[in-house]
């Protein structure tokens, strides 16, 4: 819906440098190598930390459409005041969403309460990759970087990785039903 709208107004800008050095760079598979393991939301995804925020399980579902995927990831955050996700970059996509999935729109802001954590998930808040530059296989690594309201910048490398060896339960297919 809007982030669809969203797609088509703004792909086809700018395409970077790096989105390309990225996928080059990142090619060796070594996620994609390592089996699934039942429960297991282990080392394979990315982590990353800066001033007293933290982002964990960073991953990218190997997207369904071809030029549209998701990105999820925990952060935590553990200074006593509230911070928030205002923005977004890809090495992959010009146009990264913050997305409310019950809100079903884009949102301005995603919340990390001080000394608490927020999830990024299919059914909950997520990032929403638009216009993806290329094909995004299982094995690639997306660059993502986040940028607080604190003004604090986190960038982490997001494995993309088969929806069945990164989603927990059927989370991959709420996901895909709401683009
Ligand atoms: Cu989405």
């Amino acid at each position: 819906m809007t982030h669809t709208d969203a797609a088509h107004r703004l792909a086809g800008m700018t395409i970077t440098v790096a989105a390309a050095l990225a996928l080059t760079a990142c090619g060796s598979g070594d996620a994609a190598a390592r089996p699934p393991a039942e429960g297991d939301t282990g080392p394979e995804r990315g982590t990353a930390a800066a001033g007293e925020l933290r982002v964990e399980d960073a991953w990218v579902p190997e997207p369904a459409a071809p030029d549209t995927g998701a990105a999820y990831l925990t952060v935590f955050n553990d200074a006593a005041g509230d911070d928030a996700l205002v923005a977004a970059r890809a090495s992959v996509s010009d146009d990264v969403e913050l997305y409310s999935t019950s809100r079903m729109a884009a949102v301005e802001e995603i919340p990390v309460y001080g000394g608490g954590s927020t999830e990024l998930q299919s059914s909950g808040f997520h990032l929403m990759l638009n216009g993806i530059d290329g094909p995004l296989p299982a094995g690639a690594t997306v660059e993502l970087t986040l940028t607080f309201a604190s003004g604090t910048t986190i960038e982490v490398g997001a494995p993309v990785l088969e929806p069945a060896a990164g989603a927990e339960e059927n989370a991959e297919e709420e996901h895909t039903g709401h683009h």
